[in-house]
Order: C-alpha cells, then structure tokens, then sequence
C-alpha cells in the first residue's frame, strides 16, 4: 500500500534509528522551546489566503494533505455577530469563574448553549472535514471549547507542541512508521470569532510536523523549508489541522502591549471511527477514542442529552463516542448537579464546585479507565 502522506521526517526517522540522539533533541515540551525567549525558532512563514472550502473544496484538501494543515473562510459576519453575543453573555455572566490560570477564558459550550451546535455541522467546514477522516460516516464529534485571551492579564510563550493524539495510545512511533498515515485519528478545527493580526495571538502551525513531536529534529530534516506559520485572517477564519500536528498560540508580533487586542476561538476535535489496518495488516490504533479526562475540565468531552440521544441519526452517529464520565452522567439521568462545573454552566450556578482541579485521579485509575472507555468504544463501532 502506498504512502499517502510523504513528511521528510517518516523516512529519516529510520535510517536514524540507533543513532545517538543530538544533544539539544530534548523531547516533548521542553524539544520544542529550542531559543531562549522565542516561541520555536522564530522562522515565521506565510499560509496562502484561506481558501473558498466549498468553490476550492478539491485545493483546499490537497493544501490539507501536503502541510497537515489548511485555512477556510467557514463563518459569514451574521454568523460571527450572533455567536460573539453569546460569548458577551456568559462571559459576563460567569466572569472569573471560566478563568483558568495559564489558559485564558475556558468555556465547554456544548452542554447549554445549543446556539453552536451549527459550528459542528457546519455547511462550510464538516464535509471538508469529513473528506480528510475518511468520510462522513467515519466522523465523530469528541470536544469543544471556547478560549478567550486579553493582553497582559493573559499568559504569553505558550510552547509548541502536538495535542496529544489519540489520548495518548498511538505512540510517535506508530505515527512515524504507519502506512498509509492517513486519515488521521483525530483533527481539530480552530474557528476565529475576532480578527487574528500582528497584534493578537494567533493559532500557529509548523507544516508537515503530524510525523514528529520535535521541531530541532523537523528543521535539520527539511532545511530551509522549515516554518512556524501563524494563522492570521479576519473573523470566521477556521484552520483545520491534523490533532498532532506541532502548533501553539503564537503571542501578538507586536509587542507593545497597549497596541495589542484580545482574541477569542472555538476549538472542536473529531476522531475518525471505524477499523482501518496498516500496510502489513495489523489493526491501526487511536481511532474514534474519547479525549482523556483532565480534572481542570471536568465537563470536557461530555455531551448533552440533545445530542447523545438525538431523534436525528446524522446527530447521534456524530456524537456516539462516550467516555466512562458521559456513562455514568446518562446513568445520573443527565443531571445538572452531576456536571457542576462553571465552565459549561448556563444562568446561575448551582451548588459547589466538585471538580474544581483539586481532585487528582491516581495513574493507577486513569489507566483502567481508559481501558474501560476503549473496551466500550470498540464494542460499538
Ligand atoms: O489558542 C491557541 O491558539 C492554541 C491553543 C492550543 O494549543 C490548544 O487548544 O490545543
Ligand atoms: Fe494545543
């Protein structure tokens, strides 16, 4: 079977093996922060103008294949208007309690504010969406948040970084070595709901790095054609991007921070459902997995009854990925006690907070849970 993705790096991966690691190829987190007060190494490149996904719909999933990334123009200004005035409201409404240090405003519109369901289907964006999973049938809805960022009172010198795929059960390994590597277990879309220029923070990509987790060993492999692109655009702008593709919030260009202005985004993650086998047969991991449980974001992941339970079977089958946590809240009868967190909360909030961060799970625990929820996705597809 032939490879449909050609990254530099699958291929030098191999014939590195045995070789002794440079020394500044840190791994993870730290691998990526390789000059000191630059986010990567500063080589700021240019996306072409985002394209039409409907009238470009064949460009725009080619752009998508050869860079792991492709910017849309998804969300007209009526759209951008009404959506902007739910964000004013229940960012009024909740005011420090959606405020996650280091992170911005957070906010999980799915459980109560159906007026963003439409982003999840949207004309502009799903079939594109689907055509790089694999088709629609193989698409599933797993999160959805909102962020918020103000200058100063916001963090800076987020690192670049791949979002964890497939919850952490395919290994950078398999990615490297798997043929062919698409479709992807997971994509996520990030939606631009104000305008993203030099003076606000901007979703950022590094191409063609879905195959690795290091931008040192990306920019020895492919020399001059190296970048970190920031993805500016007016509001309504969406960049699609493979879920382990080497990205961050790239802090405003312009550094005077009186000049600076505030930018907000939604973020949505579908996994690809369905069996899919490698080359040499084996049976490819990581698809349609429910993100892992972070206890920050309680009610990260979880989906309302609307939608789990939809009458409309286009709906269901986009939401049928349940995690443990999504069990036991069906199991509770969908109950607003059981969510409490402010974070998808609608109107007053009610009761305490029972998962404020302070819980920890033991490794132990979060092992066999997401043992669980992987025995129980299976058995469904
Ligand atoms: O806010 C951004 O532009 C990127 C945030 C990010 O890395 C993420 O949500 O995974
Ligand atoms: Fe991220």
């Amino acid at each position: 079977m032939q490879d449909n993705i050609s990254d530099p790096i699958s291929t030098i991966a191999k014939q590195e093996g045995g070789q002794k690691k440079a020394s500044r190829d840190l791994s993870g987190r730290l691998g990526n922060m390789p000059v000191e007060g630059v986010q990567g190494f500063g080589i700021i490149k240019h996306h072409p103008p985002p394209f039409d996904p409907v009238a470009q719909f064949d460009e725009a999933f080619d752009f998508y294949e050869e860079h792991g990334y492709v910017v849309v123009s998804q969300l007209s200004d009526g759209e951008v208007t009404a959506l902007n005035a739910v964000c004013d409201a229940f960012n009024a409404e909740r005011g420090a309690e959606i405020d996650v240090p280091g992170q911005g405003q957070l906010l999980f519109p799915l459980l109560n504010y159906p007026e963003f369901d439409g982003t999840v289907f949207h004309p502009k964006t799903l079939p594109l969406v689907a055509r790089i999973l694999g088709g629609i049938e193989n698409t599933r809805h797993i999160e959805f948040n909102y962020r918020g960022w103000q200058p100063v009172t916001s963090d800076y010198g987020m690192e670049f970084h791949p979002d964890d795929c497939s919850g952490g059960l395919l290994t950078l390994d398999q990615r490297q070595t798997r043929r062919p590597y698409g479709p992807p277990d997971m994509l996520s879309t990030f939606t631009y709901l104000t305008d993203v220029d030099r003076t606000t923070p901007a979703f950022a990509v590094v191409p063609k790095s879905r195959r690795t987790h290091n931008i040192q060993r990306l920019r020895d492999v492919l020399g001059d054609e190296y970048g970190e692109v920031p993805i500016w655009g007016p509001a309504g702008t969406c960049c699609i991007v493979d879920r382990s593709t080497i990205h961050t919030r790239m802090d405003p260009l312009e550094k005077d921070t009186s000049k600076q202005r505030s930018r907000r985004i939604l973020h949505h993650v579908f996994a690809r459902a369905g069996e899919l086998r490698n080359a040499d047969g084996s049976l490819r991991t990581g698809n349609g997995e429910p993100l892992a449980l972070t206890d920050w974001a309680f009610s990260r992941g979880l989906i309302p009854k609307r939608l789990a339970l939809s009458e409309d079977p286009e709906v269901a089958r986009m939401f049928s990925v349940w995690s443990t946590r999504q069990e036991e809240w069906m199991a509770a009868g969908f109950s607003d006690v059981f969510v409490s967190d402010p974070k998808s909360a609608r109107g007053p909030t009610l009761g305490p907070y029972r998962n404020d961060g302070k819980q920890t799970l033991t490794k132990k625990k979060a092992a066999a849970r997401r043992k669980r929820a992987k025995r129980k996705t299976a058995s469904r597809k």
